[in-house]
């Protein structure tokens, strides 16, 4: 067997945006268009083939992101084809782990803005997770046919709030219910569709029609300007007004899109069908193959150096976890993306990582059973990957989101993926025994799919606890708890989910010693504690000397201080950003045992934090409100009001005001509701969790008050 598709000719594609923008029903049209499908589903009709959990039809929003694949023409329209890999990303923020996955593994992206709404909240926050990959990216402004578009006004709003070199390879003929389709600014020709075929499968070229030949003109020149801008050769050419070729133009382009110097525009209404083939177009003109990537960095985890795999299949094979799934009928799914190499099915791999806890790098050795290419949730069997490709398989039983797939070939570790802390909690009560018994299990599979989503047992209640990014996350949590386990569970109130840390160092002892009849519980040490930066997590390390604590009982140790771990000595929140140093402890040869340091080890870890100043933080959330200037006092005053911080305001056009603050979450509960009243309605809120501080002394002496008086 060999590859099908020269890797030049492949496009890693993610297509992300805010909520509703478009993004699944664009998807729908490039697979109709490129033949992968042969009929549209439209997302309201929960028929889209990219939204296929029961949950995204009934609710008509993406919430898991699907990957597929398809093809589209050659270089010069001819064959080979290009073969698109496509993962469509959920907009709304509770899923906001499914954006940053797939961008961490994509070469290229589709932002795509509503013509009407512009450059949105989550818009900004795609942006820069975009620019953190540094994703070469193209921009399509959809919906074009609705009331109110405006292609020119979202340019403007792409330069002022997203700040970056975009410009408009074409512009829209008409708009509203007058979109009648667009100038290409390359070739300088119109493109429209025959009415009698309102799939939008017979795109008509002809003459720029005449009443916007002129702007046309002069939105080519500010291309060319703009392409300009990081390319000399046109630079000069242009200011000497020489004619640049649409061949030059293109390469020009495509270079500095790759470069992430310029990000091309074009507009579309895909629901109208109207548009997407010239995005298609672009994905593969100006969007980067796996070898214009380049080389991968990693370390090689028994020596620590860097190592670069190239986008070759002749190199080892190099992969990354990105999502885990657990499927129904295959058990657990993993995604990976192939960056270097090719792998048979049935082969022996290395999954290699560093522990996040001790920071370690570690291995192990898995089989990978089967290889499946994905198309939403159906899949086809394949016997062999190669380098650029994004598969799903079967068969690695342990694997984490994050984690490499190599070979003892040559073992390596690329990058992880950091994701967000989970921010809000409830407690889920099983209905009935039966119940009680599945729902442990069951919480445990969807946490290993989902980062953001965790389960722990509240030590003080016995209750489980379930955090993740939003209501909505939680939500859909239960109801595939319901759905997809069969286990019935009711759900607690939502609560802010707290965090304990601590502020000094500190040194603390840890005595387990029972001396009753028999054989004695023997277990004694003494550790130090530091604060870590926010988001470190935990980190233990042994600093025992001459054997004080013997070697096999330091394991039960850091297990007895990452008990302590799970519920901090203000108010039983999870304690995290601490970092604990074995320093000294004793043993005895009859009486010591894992249990007795383990306990030691909680004692310690409990005491140590008493004494080191512990502290209780909270989520903060960015809230950005845009509303008509005469609610701005209000908003603001009720903002102020919630404990609030105002960042800015900024008047935009038609006489709204955007509001941007940070305030507590725990002040943020019924919100939606309050800004409805205070503005009748005219208000929209967007709440993204932001980050975690410490929480003011006297709503903390409250907490932990409440706290111990539920106890
Ligand atoms: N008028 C108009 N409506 C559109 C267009 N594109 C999408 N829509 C509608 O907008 C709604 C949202 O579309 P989706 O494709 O689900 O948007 P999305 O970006 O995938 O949404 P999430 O995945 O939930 O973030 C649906 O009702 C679509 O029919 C368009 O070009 N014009
Ligand atoms: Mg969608």
């Amino acid at each position: 067997m060999a590859r099908s598709h020269p890797l030049e000719l492949v496009r890693n594609i993610g297509i992300a945006a805010h909520i509703d923008a478009g993004k699944t029903t664009t998807t729908e049209r490039i697979l109709f268009y490129t033949g992968k499908t042969h009929k549209i589903g439209e997302v309201h009709d929960g028929a889209a083939t990219m939204d296929w959990m029961v949950q995204e039809q009934e609710r008509g929003i993406t919430i898991t992101s699907a990957a597929t694949s398809c093809f589209w023409r050659g270089t010069n329209g001819d064959k080979p084809e290009h073969k698109i890999n496509i993962i469509d990303t959920p907009g709304h923020v509770d899923f906001t782990v499914e954006v940053e996955r797939s961008l961490r593994v994509l070469d290229g992206a589709v932002c795509v803005l509503c013509a009407v709404g512009g450059v949105q909240p989550q818009t900004e926050t795609v942006w820069r997770q975009m620019n953190k990959y540094k994703v070469p990216r193209i921009i399509y402004v959809n919906k074009m046919d609705r009331l109110g578009a405006d292609f020119f006004a979202v340019f403007g709003r792409v330069k002022e709030r997203l700040g970056t070199n975009a410009a408009p390879i074409q512009i829209p003929i008409g708009a509203e219910s007058g979109y009648l389709g667009y100038v290409d600014l390359i070739t300088m020709k119109a493109t429209t569709y025959d009415p009698a075929d309102d799939k939008g499968r017979n795109p008509v070229t002809g003459p720029i029609p005449a009443d916007i030949v002129e702007m046309a003109a002069e939105w080519r020149e500010k291309m060319i300007e703009a392409i300009a801008d990081f390319d000399d050769s046109i630079m000069e050419r242009f200011l000497e007004g020489e004619e640049i070729t649409e061949q030059e133009i293109r390469a020009a382009l495509r270079a500095g899109t790759l470069a992430n110097k310029i990000v091309p525009m074009i507009s579309g209404s895909s629901f109208k069908n109207k548009g997407v083939q010239a995005m298609v177009d672009a994905i593969v003109d100006y969007l980067p193959s796996p070898v214009d990537v380049g080389a991968v960095k990693g370390v090689d985890p028994s020596t620590e150096a860097e190592l670069e795999m190239p986008a070759s299949d002749n190199a080892p094979f190099t992969a990354l976890a990105f999502k885990i799934m657990s499927d129904k009928y295959v058990g657990r799914l993993t995604y990976i993306r192939v960056y270097s190499g090719v792998l048979k099915k049935g082969s022996a791999v290395t999954v290699a990582y560093r522990d996040p806890q001790t920071n370690e790098f570690r291995t192990r050795s898995e089989r990978v059973g089967r290889i499946l290419e994905m198309h939403a949730n159906s899949r086809n069997d394949i016997d062999e990957v190669y380098a650029g490709e994004i598969v799903g398989v079967i068969g690695l039983s342990d694997v984490n989101t994050g984690q490499t797939i190599c070979t003892d070939a040559r073992e390596v570790v690329l990058e992880s993926i950091k994701f967000p802390e989970p921010v809000i909690q409830i407690a889920v009560e099983p209905k009935s025994r039966a119940d009680q018994e599945k729902l442990g299990t069951s919480l445990q599979r969807l946490a290993q799919e989902d980062p953001t989503f965790r389960v722990f047992t509240d030590p003080e209640s016995g209750q489980t606890i379930i955090s993740g990014m939003g209501e909505l996350h939680l939500e859909i949590i239960v109801d595939r708890l319901n759905r997809e386990f069969q286990v019935q569970a009711n759900q607690g109130k939502p609560q802010v989910a707290y965090r304990e840390t601590v502020r000094i160092q500190s040194k603390a002892e840890g005595r387990f010693i029972r001396q009753t009849g028999g054989s004695g519980q023997y277990g004694h040490c003494w550790i130090e504690m530091e604060p870590l930066p926010p988001g470190s997590g935990f980190i233990f390390e042994n600093k025992v000397v001459g054997g004080s604590v013997p070697k096999e009982y330091i394991p039960a140790i850091e297990k007895g201080c990452r008990e302590g771990l799970l519920s901090g000595v203000l108010a039983g929140y999870p304690v995290v950003d601490v970092k604990v140093r074995l320093v000294d402890g004793s043993y005895h040869e009859v009486d010591s045992n894992e249990n007795a340091f383990k306990q030691a080890g909680t004692i310690a870890f409990r005491e140590a934090m008493k004494k080191a100043n512990p502290v209780l933080k909270e989520p903060i959330m960015h809230v950005e409100v845009t509303t008509p200037e005469q609610f701005v006092g209000d908003v603001v005053g009720d903002l102020n009001g919630r404990r609030g911080r105002i960042e800015g305001m900024e008047q935009q056009m038609g006489g709204v005001t955007v509001v941007n603050a940070h305030v507590p979450l725990s002040e943020m509960f019924g919100y939606v509701t309050t800004l409805r009243s205070l503005t009748q309605g005219r208000a929209s809120p967007n709440v993204t969790p932001s980050h975690y501080e410490e929480v003011p002394t006297n709503i903390a002496t409250e907490i932990i008050a409440k706290s111990q008086s539920g106890r």
